[in-house]
């Protein structure tokens, strides 16, 4: 079972509304390499799992559980791209009143569906807006093949995102997608370790791509603070994950892998307005009475 944390891992860096920036990270959201993909693929292996091999099992569930919190991260930023953006400065108009169109923008924006469908809200879709697809989840039930599969996986997630960071300066953007960037290469060193226990010998191959993230400034703060070699294993009741993610890094950088015991502190949520124009959340006020009137029984 799960339980759940109100906060987020990792803070929502406030700036302008975008829906171009929004909807390019809808790409890490909900496309093949997303945090979705990411998201069920480790959890269906981990569910899956069979035989002794219980460290792995560990693994797979531990960052399984950590990318239902990049799946948060990154559909709250994208939300928090869209609200506000058709401009709309509070309730002084009636949406439709003397002819207005306080939604006039969103035909023009590069998907009409986050304000006709999502009332400025993330969509699991990718940047094309292409439904997210349960065929993309991959898992074989041959461990080896798993972990393969799982380090490529986390490789390409890399890649795209190094490319959405050179595709938009928005900061509330870059800062998500430079959080999700430092995760992957710490994901990307967990299966490789979990590859290396198990006979391979990378050399120099890692890491793939060969990027410099340091190049990036948002990355390195956080690689300063060690984001990229560490991993918690969002366990309760015990994990065998440090049997894997220790020792030295298979990227032969001269990193030391940790998995730490205490769960991330996390970041407050911030708030979504009304916004009346998409009549969301469309409360009345005979309907505020009865939510009031619920808030003061507890
Ligand atoms: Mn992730």
């Amino acid at each position: 079972m799960f339980f759940h944390v109100q906060k987020l891992l990792n803070e929502i860096v406030p700036d302008e509304p975008d829906p171009a920036a929004a909807n390019i990270l809808q790409e890490g959201l909900g496309g093949q390499f997303g945090e979705m993909r990411t998201m069920m693929q480790y959890l269906f292996q981990s569910f899956n799992f069979r035989g002794k091999a219980k460290p792995f099992q560990d693994l797979l569930q531990g960052i399984g559980t950590e990318e239902i919190g990049h799946v948060e991260l990154i559909a709250t930023t994208i939300t928090h791209l869209l609200d506000g953006s058709p401009q709309y400065q509070g309730n002084s108009l009636t949406p439709g009143e003397n002819g207005a169109t306080p939604l006039g923008m969103a035909p023009k924006a590069p998907n009409v569906h986050h304000f006709l469908v999502a009332a400025q809200g993330a969509m699991p879709v990718d940047a094309a807006g292409n439904p997210w697809s349960g065929s993309y989840v991959y898992n074989s039930g041959n461990l080896v093949l798993d972990l393969i599969y799982n380090l490529m996986l986390e490789a390409t997630g890399r890649l795209q995102k190094c490319r959405l960071y050179e595709m938009t300066s928005n900061k509330t953007a870059r800062a998500t997608i430079a959080y999700l960037i430092a995760r992957d290469e710490a994901h990307e060193r967990a299966y490789a370790k979990a590859l290396e226990v198990l006979g391979v010998n990378w050399g120099k191959t890692l890491p793939i791509p060969q990027i410099d993230n340091l190049k990036i400034p948002e990355v390195r703060e956080l690689v300063e603070k060690g984001v990229n070699k560490q991993q918690h294993h969002f366990r309760l009741d015990g994990s065998q994950m440090s049997k894997i993610f220790q020792g030295s890094s298979p990227t032969n950088d001269g990193s030391t892998l940790i998995t730490l015991d205490q769960p991330p502190e996390g970041f407050t949520i911030p708030e979504l307005p009304e916004r009346p124009e998409e009549f969301a959340p469309g409360l009345t006020p005979e309907l505020m009475v009865l939510v009031n009137e619920m808030s003061r029984l507890q």
